[in-house]
């Protein structure tokens, strides 16, 4: 299964996720600074990028393939 896969199975349910959905209804800034590591592997980060409406995160290993699906919170919590 491909990381795009995974992610979209993620924000949208389907294959091992199910119904257990990551989006603007289950996830929320936290309004306090974090580092994020995510290490070896792919790995889809969810984090305050730019600060906007709260307190900016960090990535500390963020590859490219990563970066193109990283989650601004402030876009998750857009609807609210
Ligand atoms: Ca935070
Ligand atoms: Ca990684």
């Amino acid at each position: 299964m491909t990381f795009a896969s995974r992610v979209d199975h993620l924000k949208n349910g389907g294959g091992h996720n199910g119904g257990n959905l990551l989006n603007d209804t289950t996830v929320h800034d936290d309004h306090a600074e974090d580092m994020l590591t995510g290490s070896a592997g792919d790995d889809w980060f969810l984090f305050n990028i730019d600060g906007d409406g709260g307190v900016k995160d960090k990535a500390t290993d963020l590859a490219t393939l990563e970066s193109l699906f990283a989650e601004d919170i402030e876009w998750l919590n857009s609807g609210i």
